[in-house]
């Protein structure tokens, strides 16, 4: 059949677009340079939509936002060793995050390389180094391959950004003999050794005050609501790790806040006294772990990630290691605890300690209760406002910076996937990542919180929203500093603020200025008004709430010393194992906490109020995959009846025949399903 007339020639550019689009992937990033026309210009044929942004480091943090929501790579297209060079902090970004990118930079001409050609670097040398993977392409027949590379480093293992290098002049080529366009994989779900699951689940179950710190790897395998009923079931606390606070329900009685920057003292205290802790689907990195305090010395720990710890530069290794995604983990540990429930007479005893722990946390966060008269804004109450008036579909992005200390701690977020934050610590990221949060799920609100120091190293991209259509909001909490580092300042004894003071942005007006609508809030009593305009404005919208400078960070006011610090030392944990005489005894199914009037998690990955999302969540990955490959991670696969073990009878600290002291016949052999498999109820708190 020969092609129609108006047909495009083919063309490895062509080839290169309609790979891309056939492996998955549907949007590009990019600030367009001569150097890759040729890829350039065939995407939107090959139905991947192209974003002009106004930066190539927002570019990459657009890439990197929309890689850690939806699993899916974006592409990133840059030129040269200039745009080359501005992606480098959203490389970086997403490598921290453990986002899937492709970024692909236009290099010179075959026949210049190696001349000093105009804007030639080495960039798989230098910019590359902050990718998990960088090729460079050097003659036509290496494309394919290397494009195939590419993909398969970007999803496999621990994902990540690559950078593929390729000369400008290799896109107008034709493709070679034979060559076909054919959707790239990545690798399977990594199934978890069951013999470690349930090693995990004895460590977990002998605890006395077992925790479990849960990661991105939860969020990207679509697995919160998985978690939520484990957690019910053995009766275990849920902290979240650094930036991930959506991967379990905040308002759940199990929910014990999240570690890092502006967490509350309970939760390292928490964790610092845990016996036995699962990890699961988190790096542990410096921020996350309180400088590595976590897990404490006499932790008895497990690590559950696509690519665990090992003992490295002075870290201890975890007790067991189980390389696994975590949603794959999760149903595992789940089907392995059907066979029956927890059988332990400290069930009622972990109860009442998580209740305890919950009281504490709620009390130790609250982030209005200080005092405040002005002048500006009080930024736990604009936090409190943001809690009631967003609905809980909302997603929320922030920056680097202090004022994200009071959200840190005090908003509550209630489903899966309603949350963009840096793990690298970038500013700049909030604005580019809630338009990336906006093109991958349309029709969801999408709130950007931002210092004024960081929204100016990316504001620009207010202009993409508005060309775009992606009505974002941003709130700019403006103190008219680097705050952050003058709180490092002032912990040094040095606070004349060299180099952290700053000029007065009229915000308001750059965002009419660019298009979009402009709030200025100087006092409480004005920010709802702002806020509810701006929700119905639906076109992109900042508002600019007016700090004092005297609030430094939450837990910091000038005038004020500063009242939490890390704990240094961890208490004693609790004594493991002491109590395995309980584990003897069989207990009823742990209750679900009381339902209540807040809505269930919905389904992971489900847009809970029917917004279109990009992509179908149960999009299944065809059968013809072949067995050790897997098309890109649309949805996570369910493991197949033959990969879930059967309900294991050997558990003999967890299972027992006499489960019944109601009477019930074996959960493996009763009709209904067990309590721990109806829908989870989510208990409100506070
Ligand atoms: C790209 C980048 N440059 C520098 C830093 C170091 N840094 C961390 S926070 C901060 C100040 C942030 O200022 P602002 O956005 O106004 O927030 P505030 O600290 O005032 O709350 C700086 C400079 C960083 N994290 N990222
Ligand atoms: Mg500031």
């Amino acid at each position: 059949m020969t092609a129609p007339a108006h047909e495009p020639a083919m063309t490895l550019g062509r080839f290169a677009a309609e790979t891309f689009a056939a492996s998955g992937i549907k949007v590009a990033f990019t600030v367009p340079g001569e150097s890759f026309l040729g890829l350039l210009d065939a995407l939107p044929g090959a139905g991947i939509r192209v974003v002009a942004t106004r930066h190539e480091g927002a570019a990459g943090f657009m890439a990197a936002a929309y890689g850690s929501l939806t699993g899916r790579p974006a592409l990133c297209l840059v030129t040269r060793a200039v745009g080359a060079a501005n992606l480098g902090i959203g490389l970086h970004a997403a490598r921290a995050d453990s986002a899937p990118l492709v970024a692909v930079v236009g290099g010179v001409r075959r026949s210049l390389r190696g001349r000093e050609a105009f804007q030639e670097a080495d960039i798989e040398g230098s910019v590359g180094r902050l990718a998990k993977w960088a090729g460079d392409v050097s003659e036509p027949p290496a494309f394919p391959d290397a494009l195939r590379e590419a993909l398969k480093h970007a999803l496999s293992g621990r994902p990540g950004p690559v950078v593929l290098t390729v000369p400008e002049d290799v896109f107008d080529e034709p493709p070679g003999e034979g060559l076909s366009v054919t959707p790239q994989r990545g690798i399977r779900t990594l199934q978890p050794d069951v013999s470690s699951v349930r090693g995990i689940l004895h460590l977990l179950a002998g605890g006395r005050s077992p925790v479990i710190l849960a990661g991105a790897g939860v969020l990207r395998s679509n697995a919160s609501s998985d978690l939520v009923r484990l957690a019910e079931t053995l009766s275990i606390p849920v902290i979240a790790a650094w930036r991930r606070p959506d991967v379990f329900p905040n308002d759940h009685a199990y929910y014990l806040g999240m570690t890092g920057l502006g967490a509350p003292p309970t939760v390292a205290e928490r964790l610092l006294g845990a016996d036995s802790l699962l990890v699961i689907g988190c790096r542990l990195n410096e921020i996350a772990s309180f400088e590595y305090s976590i897990p404490a010395p006499g932790t008895r720990w497990a690590h559950v990630d696509l690519e665990p710890r090992t003992a490295m530069a002075g870290l201890q290794a975890p007790e067991i290691a189980l390389a696994a995604d975590a949603g794959a983990f999760i149903r595992v540990a789940r089907d392995l605890l059907l066979g029956g429930v927890l059988e332990a007479a400290a069930v009622d005893a972990r109860r009442a300690a998580i209740a305890d722990d919950r009281a504490a946390f709620l009390a130790s966060s609250d982030v209005v209760e200080e005092p405040w008269e002005g002048p500006g804004v009080h930024p736990g109450r604009v936090i409190e406002t943001l809690g009631r008036l967003l609905g809980p579909e909302t997603i929320l992005t922030t920056d680097a910076g202090n004022f994200a200390s009071w959200a840190a701690r005090g908003y509550r977020f209630r489903r899966p996937g309603t949350f963009l934050g840096p793990t690298s610590g970038a500013m700049g990221y909030a604005l580019p990542a809630a338009l990336a949060a906006a093109v991958a799920r349309p029709g969801r609100q999408v709130v950007a919180l931002a210092g004024d120091g960081g929204f100016a190293m990316t504001m620009a991209e207010l202009e993409t929203a508005v060309r775009e259509r992606l009505p974002v909001i941003v709130l700019v909490f403006d103190n008219r500093r680097y705050g952050t580092i003058r709180a490092h300042q002032e912990e040094r004894g040095a606070g004349q603020g060299i180099g952290t003071e700053l000029g007065a942005i009229d915000f308001a007006g750059v965002a009419e200025a660019l298009g979009a609508a402009g709030f200025r809030v100087e006092r409480d009593d004005e920010f709802e008004d702002a806020l509810t305009s701006a929700l119905k404005a639906r076109r992109p919208a900042v508002i600019q709430l007016q700090l004092d400078r005297r609030w430094l960070s939450i837990d910091q006011r000038a005038d004020k010393p500063a009242e939490v610090a890390l704990p240094v030392q961890p208490p004693e944990a609790m004594e493991a194992g002491e109590d395995a005489e309980a584990l003897e005894a069989a207990v009823e199914a742990p209750e679900p906490p009381a339902p209540e009037e807040v809505p269930a998690p919905a389904p992971d990955g489900a847009p809970p109020d029917g917004a279109p999302d990009e992509a179908p969540p149960d999009e299944a990955p065809p059968d013809e995959a072949p067995p050790d490959e897997a098309p890109l991670p649309d949805e996570p696969e369910p493991a197949t009846p033959d990969e879930v073990p059967a309900p294991d009878e050997s558990l003999p600290a967890l299972v027992s025949d006499h489960e019944r002291l109601d009477g019930q016949a074996p959960a493996s052999e009763r009709s209904e399903p067990v309590s721990t498999e109806e829908p989870t109820a989510v208990a409100p708190e506070g």
